[in-house]
């Protein structure tokens, strides 16, 4: 029951975010299994299978999700006993949801040191690492203000505009086409992703690229904050991400009646190639984005390609 309730809680974006869908699935995984009246391993197993595919299919674009359902399940699969199984999930699931939030804040004392002072910021979409970064710059006094866009169609801008105005920085609240006009007055654009490739390309919210663009054209530092397990293993086997298209509606309303040669498209997330990338800073450190096959081998190990399936995401709105 939780379970499904976190399934379409994902899904419909009332739980959203690539590291708090992460810690949620974890989460799922963990109250799952402790619900479960299994008299076998391989029955336990074959549930934790079911759970772990209806997570991981609630989003295809997030790689947070499953790598945090491989993290968890891991235990699951490696274990001899039901007991030893059992044990492992609840263990699995406490540690990925500790280690998540301890990323977030060494990121943030990391990014914190590429700030310079009086820095203006330029952020987009709602990213916890992103803001983390922020505020603790800001702590240490070194924040003027922030440039947050709007985020069509979601609006997750609104978010993220109250949460750094609850920590009392100046914000400059700008719709998401205003990004290049206000570029010359930032010094540099902090986000977070959802997921980064083998060839350090960070797939975001959409119009991530035409701000890193933007940021590019007038040589202003566009920086990811991203947490190891954003990185995507798949992409080493020249997999791309697939990019999750929703609903029209999310557009233009549930009311509007559209002309009727006009479709809408609403792609969730877009690519910024790597060469639009200046820094990718992680817990484990800050580099350039073609550190990230390095990051996949050494911290999220090769044996995750193996697990990975190809969970079918059904929900294709468009294209
Ligand atoms: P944190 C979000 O996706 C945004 O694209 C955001 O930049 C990214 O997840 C990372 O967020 P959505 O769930 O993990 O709003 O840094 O579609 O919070």
């Amino acid at each position: 029951m939780v379970l499904t309730k976190t399934a379409e809680d994902i899904s419909s974006m009332r739980i959203r975010g690539a590291g708090r869908i992460a810690r949620t699935a974890a989460a799922a995984l963990q109250e799952h299994g402790a619900s479960l009246d299994s008299e076998t391993l391989a029955a336990f197993t074959h549930e934790m299978e079911e759970a772990a595919d209806l997570l991981c299919g609630t989003r295809p674009t997030a790689v947070s999700l499953p790598n945090a359902v491989r993290y968890v399940m891991q235990g699951v699969q490696k274990a001899a006993t039901l007991e030893e199984a059992q044990h492992a999930l609840h263990d699995r699931a406490t540690a990925f949801i500790h280690d998540s939030l301890a990323a977030v804040e060494k990121i943030a004392e990391i990014a914190a040191r590429q700030i310079p002072n009086d820095a203006v910021i330029m952020t987009h979409c709602n990213s916890e690492a992103a803001i983390a970064c922020i505020i603790r710059a800001h702590e240490q006094g070194k924040v003027r203000e922030v440039y947050a866009t709007e985020v069509r169609p979601r609006n997750q801008g609104y978010i993220t505009i109250q949460m750094l105005s609850d920590a009392g920085i100046p914000v400059n609240f700008i719709v998401d086409s205003a990004a290049r006009m206000f570029m010359p007055k930032v010094d540099l654009v902090i986000t977070g992703t959802d997921a980064v490739t083998a060839n350090g390309a960070v797939v975001n919210k959409i119009g991530t690229a035409q701000i890193a663009l933007c940021a590019h054209e007038a040589r202003k530092p566009f920086i990811v904050a991203a947490e190891t397990y954003k990185f995507a293993p798949r992409t080493i086997l020249g997999e791309r991400i697939p990019i999750e298209w929703r609903p029209p509606e999310e557009v233009i309303g549930s009311e509007k009646q559209l002309p009727p040669t006009v479709t809408v498209k609403n792609p969730a997330f877009d690519v910024t190639p790597p060469a639009y990338v200046d820094l990718i800073v992680t817990e484990i450190g800050a580099f350039a984005p073609s550190y990230a096959p390095v990051v996949i081998r050494d911290h999220l190990g090769w044996d995750i390609i193996e697990f990975q399936k190809d969970y079918a995401f059904t929900h294709h709105y468009g294209e």
